[in-house]
């Protein structure tokens, strides 16, 4: 599929991330350094709500997640890191360079500054501080549904300016190769050591490249329960569209959590090994970020299920 070559991430914030990646599949890069560089931007960018900017647990110590995954199945992931800039980097280094797939907390953090990533402070962002201080009035967990598109930004997680938490991104690369990253600060205020669909190959991220990849993003122990991203890779072998593909997995979630569905959000975004690419949520206000040769600062709306 030479010239084929793009890019899909979750949420508005996925159009300057797919920025980055474009940089790398424009000049036929790999699709694996391209969803690296891609998330990096989000990372490293303070007035979002993914990495060290973003919201803290709830004993105000903000704890990343991330993973990476290439076109032959090698993958890395690290969960509950502190204090370094770039997990996904982190992930992609635990990939290449150490027998293992996943390395948590302490251990992940050793690992992380033994490979040269330095230590950043233990600071939380201005917004972030301030959304903690006002969670800390009530200091009650009720995760709400992510409406990002409907501009009303009041009803993120407790007055956050934003309410994702997470970018997940696909690419094909002109090779006609599948790569896959997520990175997340998690659910903000979740318990301490709380770790999500995020970094859980199979769950938040999953790529198959005789078939095609899928990410999730939305509340993770509902992605979790249900092996997201796999799932969705699954049904587009059994031939359905990325799009219908993700409105399966959808129907899924909505199944196993019956009237508790309304209170949470799911989304996915597929690309299948032809580049057709698709998504869907439970709830309205989902967008995913597009770009390819033809259109470089796409965003498209996903549909939803609960209507
Ligand atoms: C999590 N799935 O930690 C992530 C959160 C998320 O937009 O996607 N927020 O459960």
């Amino acid at each position: 599929v030479r010239g084929k070559a793009l890019a899909i991430s979750t949420w508005n914030d996925g159009v300057a991330a797919n920025q980055g990646a474009w940089e790398i599949l424009k000049k036929g890069g790999r699709a694996l350094d391209a969803v690296e560089a891609g998330v990096m931007v989000t990372e490293a960018s303070q007035n979002c709500c993914v990495g060290l900017g973003g919201n803290p647990d709830r004993d105000g110590i903000v704890t990343l997640d991330a993973c990476i995954m290439d076109h032959q199945f090698n993958c890395g992931s690290v969960a509950a890191l502190e204090r370094i800039l770039h997990p996904i980097s982190v992930a992609r280094r635990i990939m290449e360079k150490t027998p293992h797939v996943m390395l948590v907390g302490e251990g992940a953090q050793q690992f992380a500054v033994a490979q040269g990533f330095p230590l950043q402070p233990q600071k939380l962002s201005p917004d972030a501080e301030k959304a903690y201080r006002e969670w800390l009035k009530t200091s009650e967990y009720k995760p709400i549904v992510n409406i990002e598109n409907t501009g009303n930004q009041k009803t993120g997680p407790v007055g956050g300016p934003q309410n994702h938490d997470t970018i997940a991104m696909l690419a094909l690369d002109a090779q006609g190769n599948l790569s896959g990253s997520c990175t997340t600060s998690g659910m903000g205020f979740k318990m301490r050591g709380r770790v999500g669909d995020s970094p859980l190959i199979g769950s938040g991220l999953y790529v198959d490249n005789e078939v095609g990849a899928a990410a999730a993003t939305g509340q993770g122990e509902d992605v979790i329960r249900m092996a997201g991203a796999h799932t969705v890779v699954e049904f587009m072998r059994q031939g359905m569209s990325p799009e219908a593909a993700c409105r399966a997995a959808v129907e899924r979630v909505n199944r196993i959590k019956g009237a508790k569905a309304k209170d949470i959000q799911v989304c996915f975004i597929a690309v299948n090994n032809q580049g057709v690419t698709g998504a869907f949520a439970l709830q309205n206000g989902f967008s995913y970020a597009l770009c390819n040769a033809a259109d470089q600062r796409k965003v498209v709306q996903s549909g939803y299920l609960l209507k």
